[in-house]
């Protein structure tokens, strides 16, 4: 990888957003991953190895806050700094130039408004190379149902951060899966265990983002 896609990893990773941004306070005045992607296509990188370098520094803030060594606000900053890349590279996803690993529905289940962690789990999977089909919170089982309708081969992830609504997953479930039975329903949240997974007759779940993007990452080999 090009010295110059390193720095862009690096820029997504610290949460370097672009060169007028004071955060992180060590970066101060340099180059962002705004202006280094836009320089990156200006000196005609492909795009998809400028994106590669996102995924990358994404993946690497992504371990690290699986380790419990950094936190909500640096995955929010390294996540402002892969939007300001992908701005960029946005056309050539749109033209098709650039593919997608897949595609995931994601939604906090019906009853439920916290969508803290379900964003971040959606900004990561998205830093992993993959499109998010987002439908926010409260979804209903019908809401999924015609997300899976419009988006055929897509994963569907559900995030629950109530004891009360976490059995909601299991209906949602239920219904995807008697009538798209090759479907799969990846889920997470606080109160949410693998076991609790296994019984509701999930396919995957994860503690945390970076687990997520491992499953889908799988899914699609
Ligand atoms: Co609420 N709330 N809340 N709340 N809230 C909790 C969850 C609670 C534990 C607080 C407590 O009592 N200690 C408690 C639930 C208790 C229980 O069910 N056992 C609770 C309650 C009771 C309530 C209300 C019922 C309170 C009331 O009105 N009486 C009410 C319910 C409203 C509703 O949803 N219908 C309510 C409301 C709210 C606010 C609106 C005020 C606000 C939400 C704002 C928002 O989300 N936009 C809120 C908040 C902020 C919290 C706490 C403080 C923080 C939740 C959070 O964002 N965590 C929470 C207490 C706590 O956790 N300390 C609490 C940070 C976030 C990054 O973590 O969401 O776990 P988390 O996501 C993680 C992982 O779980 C995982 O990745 C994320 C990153 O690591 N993950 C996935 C999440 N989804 C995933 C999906 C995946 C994979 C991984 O695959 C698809």
């Amino acid at each position: 990888m090009s010295d110059f896609v390193e720095q862009l990893a690096l820029c997504v990773e610290r949460g370097k957003v672009n060169k007028e941004s004071l955060y992180p306070p060590d970066l101060k005045g340099q180059d962002g991953a705004d202006e280094l992607a836009k320089q990156a296509l200006e000196r005609g990188l492909q795009p998809d190895t400028i994106l590669k370098g996102c995924i990358l520094g994404m993946d690497r803030i992504g371990s690290k806050f699986s380790q419990n060594k950094a936190f909500v606000p640096e995955l929010l900053m390294a996540a402002k700094a892969m939007t300001a890349a992908m701005d960029h590279l946005k056309p050539f996803f749109q033209s098709g130039e650039v593919k997608r690993k897949g595609t995931l529905i994601i939604g906090t289940i019906a009853g439920d408004l916290h969508d803290i962690g379900k964003n971040l789990v959606a900004m990561v999977v998205e830093g992993g190379g993959f499109e998010v089909v987002d439908l926010g919170t409260d979804v209903s089982t019908e809401k999924f149902l015609a997300a899976i309708e419009a988006h055929p081969g897509s994963i569907v992830g559900m995030s629950a951060l109530l004891t009360t609504t976490m059995v909601n997953m299991e209906s949602a479930i239920r219904a995807i899966k008697e009538k798209y039975p090759d479907t799969m329903v990846l889920v997470g949240g606080a109160p949410v265990t693998q076991q609790f997974a296994d019984r509701i007759g999930a396919d995957g779940y994860s503690p945390d983002p970076q687990g997520a993007v491992a499953i889908l990452n799988k899914k699609v080999a």
